[in-house]
């Protein structure tokens, strides 16, 4: 299939799984047009049969605000007509599924299908914004196929937008085998030096993430076990965090790490993670811990109940219960029996249920159903 994936390139979940898509798919032999603001950070080395394309808008004294959603629709006009392409694949429906139906429109034809990939915040933050959206739900009722990345999110947008269309849920997924094979190792000496446990977390540093509620479990863990905390990516709360830390006298137990393009390295040595967000459709980052066998504790919110197994894999609670989740973090790093088969359900949950090998031949044929529709 020749097939066009439009993206966000940044750090965030809904790029690294188009990304990991979109390799998945070209080692497959289907031929692969990226179509981004920037090239993905995980498309930046040569692969065969992925060819990337930049959207560019020409700035104007008049424009205000850039028109990207034009620039993207007239891009994807020059890509599938020179390309023959058989469907655009849009993740993230603000703008891309807008995008992509106005693509489809100037080029008048019904042989290009348009897949959309709801991702989350699309539905739970930007969608629920009154702004976009009529023009969301437009976007999926128009889509010749839609999929959600949870049985959360299928849930909330047939809800949310009163869509009466099928939403298909295929998982977000990983190449567990990156956890197991030529992992560099972590020098875990380096940021625990005295054989301290580690505790984990990344994101993108947004409210929704609620990452001074990290700060606040790790505070308690560390009152009773020597502990460090390993924070990983960048966002409008940092310097908040930061400030905090100092507060309550972290520094030197917390360290910094700013973005990472892959984060199984540092999650080699990890003892534990933690994601007390307040929304998460999905919550790749849990995944991937999960994959390199570390157990999560975090709240029993969205999709993530449908990563972590509660009881068997890490702990949900409640959003804000920070104190029963440093009760359970701690009940884990100080229970080696308890830890080891919690670690070992974590890594065969990841390789069971969310393993590229099982998720992507899941999209082909969603691809050949909607084709063939
Ligand atoms: O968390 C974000 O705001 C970023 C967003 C994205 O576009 O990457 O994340 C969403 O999509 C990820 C990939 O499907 C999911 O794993 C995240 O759970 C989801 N984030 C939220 O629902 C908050």
């Amino acid at each position: 299939m020749k097939i066009a994936i439009v993206c966000y390139p940044t750090h965030g979940g809904s790029g690294v799984i188009a990304s990991e898509l979109a390799l998945g798919l070209a080692e497959r032999g289907h031929e692969i047009h990226i179509l981004s603001y920037a090239t993905p950070f995980r498309l930046r080395t040569f692969s065969q049969n992925v060819f990337i394309h930049e959207v560019e808008v020409a700035s104007y004294p008049l424009f205000k605000y850039p028109p990207y959603a034009l620039g993207l629709a007239t891009k994807l006009v020059d890509i599938a007509e020179e390309h023959k392409l058989d469907l655009i694949h849009a993740h993230y429906a603000v703008p891309h599924a807008a995008s992509a139906f106005l693509a489809k429109k100037i080029l008048r034809s019904e042989k290009l299908k348009i897949i959309t990939t709801l991702h989350g915040t699309d539905i739970t933050l930007v969608g629920a914004d009154k702004s976009f959206h009529r023009v969301i739900k437009f976007s999926i009722e128009e889509s010749d196929g839609v999929t959600a990345v949870s049985r959360f999110l299928q849930k909330r947008t047939i809800e949310e937008f009163d869509i009466k269309k099928e939403i298909r849920v295929i998982y977000n997924f990983m190449d567990t085998s990156r956890c197991s094979e030529n992992l560099q190792e972590c020098a875990r000496e380096k940021y625990a030096p005295n054989g301290e446990k580690i505790l984990m977390h990344a994101s993108n540093f947004r409210p929704v993430k609620r990452p001074s509620d990290v700060v606040r479990i790790f505070a308690k863990v560390q009152q009773q076990i020597p502990a460090k905390l390993l924070l990983v990516g960048e966002g409008p709360e940092r310097l908040f965090v930061q400030q905090l830390v100092k507060e309550l006298k972290l520094s030197e137990h917390v360290w910094f790490l700013g973005e990472q393009d892959y984060i199984e390295h540092l999650l080699s040595c990890a003892d534990l993670f933690l994601l007390p967000t307040e929304q998460e459709s999905f919550g790749l980052v849990a995944l991937e811990a999960h994959s390199c066998g570390v157990p999560v504790v975090g709240a029993m919110t969205g999709g993530l109940p449908e990563v972590v197994a509660d009881g068997e894999t890490g702990f949900l609670l409640p959003v804000g219960e920070i104190s029963n989740m440093a009760e359970k973090s701690l009940d884990l790093l100080t229970n080696d029996e308890k830890y080891t088969a919690f670690g070992k359900n974590a890594r065969a949950r990841a390789v069971k249920c969310f393993d590229r090998d099982l998720i992507i031949p899941e999209y082909e044929a969603f691809y050949q159903e909607v084709l063939n529709d």
